[in-house]
């Protein structure tokens, strides 16, 4: 069905759909609960989902459903939606690209959408050595591509990944997650050769950022040994796991130890890039120069696309041939991909990013201040998060979490959860979301944790 085929009760997506929060009928309605009781016949139990809507259009700060509520957007489909759902320019390039060509296959027969996503991924990643980019559709298929690639450079096997780390749901990928439930458990064996190290969680490890390093460096030297290390893995501020930001000083001192045992170190970029933390790469923040990034997510504002981009020796030690899938810097992706890049680079995307970052922690420290169970609010740009504590003991609140969570949606906020303990509440705002709207977002969720 195209857009101009949907009845006229559906609203076309993009900014120009009314930017309000409004409930016409109990989440979800009538409509989604017939949509949603012909998934839980047709689609499998293991896929889930958390906001029991039919979504119909998308765009600005709003997601609306087929019953006509208009849910403000908190999430942006975990980070996707990073320049807004349809934004104008990523919908005219998907069109001008769809009546083109769809597909040749870029392993086939080359095409420029694909080159150029790469180049803009080579200067606009950090570090200015020479680098070079592959592409891929996942998230988790780069970080596949990003150990094939160091294990081909270093000839050597091992990889380290952290404590609350999340990489993927692919076996490999699984086997450097660290969470069991609902990511692994029941999915082994896993990859082998992977061995997991301690993070910086400032907020439950109470080390400098210097003392988590040597804490993690001191095991990987005396578990692993850098002679058959490969790569170590690290999301500069863990996603899935709890938006945890590591103290000061912790990712270059990894970074260090990395250069000078030559084993390369990957900056699993694919939720904390492309703008989202305030910066166009979370890696620049901490003043660390990653070898490899891997990227996908609000790469390509919703379109699958995912990149690994790194220093060009790194890159070309693979094989011709060894690197690649049918699919991967599909054309349409790519256009997508260039019309979301060139938004981040002229319309102030970043700058929003961090605009954004300030309402959310003022609203969340505020209510901080008047209530213990919110143990620590953390983030940078639009990537925040309220950690959710039993004020007595410190002890991590998963049921106040999805309380609070449920409460928000049923009130059409959408709100994500994340930790390794499920305590915490994650902010994602699409950067094309108004003021008023996300200060109505967080009144909404002060709301549900009063009541809660
Ligand atoms: N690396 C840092 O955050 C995806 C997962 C949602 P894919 N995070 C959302 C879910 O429950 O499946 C992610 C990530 C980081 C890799 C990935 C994997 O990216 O595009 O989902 O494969």
């Amino acid at each position: 069905m195209s857009v101009t085929d949907l009845p006229p009760t559906v609203p076309v997506g993009g900014p120009s759909l009314p930017q309000e929060r409004r409930l016409v009928s109990r989440i979800p309605g009538p409509r989604s609960e017939e949509l949603l009781a012909r998934k839980a016949a047709a689609v499998a139990a293991g896929v889930g989902h958390t906001v029991p809507i039919e979504a119909v259009a998308a765009g600005g700060g709003v997601v609306v459903d087929a019953d006509g509520n208009s849910l403000i957007d908190l999430g942006s489909g975990i980070a996707v939606t990073t320049v807004g759902n349809a934004h104008p320019a990523v919908v005219a390039a998907v069109q001008a690209q769809v009546a083109q060509f769809t597909h040749t296959c870029f392993m086939i027969s080359p095409y420029d959408a694909y080159v150029s996503v790469a180049e803009a991924l080579n200067r606009l990643t950090p570090g200015d050595h020479a680098k070079k980019s592959a592409l891929f559709n996942s998230g988790a298929e780069a970080v596949e591509n990003a150990v094939k690639i160091a294990r081909k450079y270093t000839g050597r096997s091992a990889v380290v990944a952290f404590d609350h780390a999340y990489h993927g749901r692919t076996n490999l990928t699984m086997a450097l997650t660290a969470k069991s439930m609902p990511y692994k458990s029941g999915f082994g064996p896993f990859a082998s050769e992977v061995y997991r190290a301690p993070v910086s969680y400032p907020f439950r490890d109470g080390l400098t950022g210097p003392e988590a390093a040597r804490r993690a460096i001191s095991l990987i030297e005396k578990q692993v040994g850098a002679d058959n290390l490969a790569a170590v893995i690290i999301e500069p501020i863990q996603g899935e796991g709890g938006f945890i930001v590591p103290a000061d000083g912790f990712l270059p001192a990894i970074v260090d130890w990395c250069r000078a045992n030559d084993v390369v170190f990957i900056a699993d970029e694919v939720q904390s890039g492309f703008g989202r933390t305030g910066a166009m790469f979370a890696s620049e923040l901490f003043g660390i120069v990653p070898d490899l990034v891997t990227t996908a997510k609000g790469i390509a504002a919703g379109l699958p696309l995912a990149a690994v981009t790194g220093r060009a020796e790194i890159m070309d030690a693979s094989h011709a041939g060894g690197l690649g899938g049918t699919y991967g810097g599909n054309p349409i992706a790519c256009a997508a991909a260039l019309a979301a890049i060139d938004a981040f680079e002229h319309e102030g995307f970043v700058d929003r990013a961090n605009d954004l970052g300030r309402i959310l922690v003022d609203r969340l420290t505020a209510l901080q201040s008047a209530d213990p169970r919110i143990g620590e609010v953390r983030g940078r740009g639009a990537m925040v998060a309220a950690e959710f504590v039993d004020p007595a003991t410190g002890e991590p609140d998963a049921a106040l979490t999805a309380a609070v969570a449920k409460a928000c949606i049923a009130e059409g906020v959408i709100v994500l959860t994340c930790g390794t303990y499920g305590n915490v509440i994650r902010f994602l705002p699409p950067l094309s979301i108004g003021d008023e709207l996300l200060h109505e977002g967080l009144d909404v969720v002060a709301a549900a944790l009063a009541a809660a």
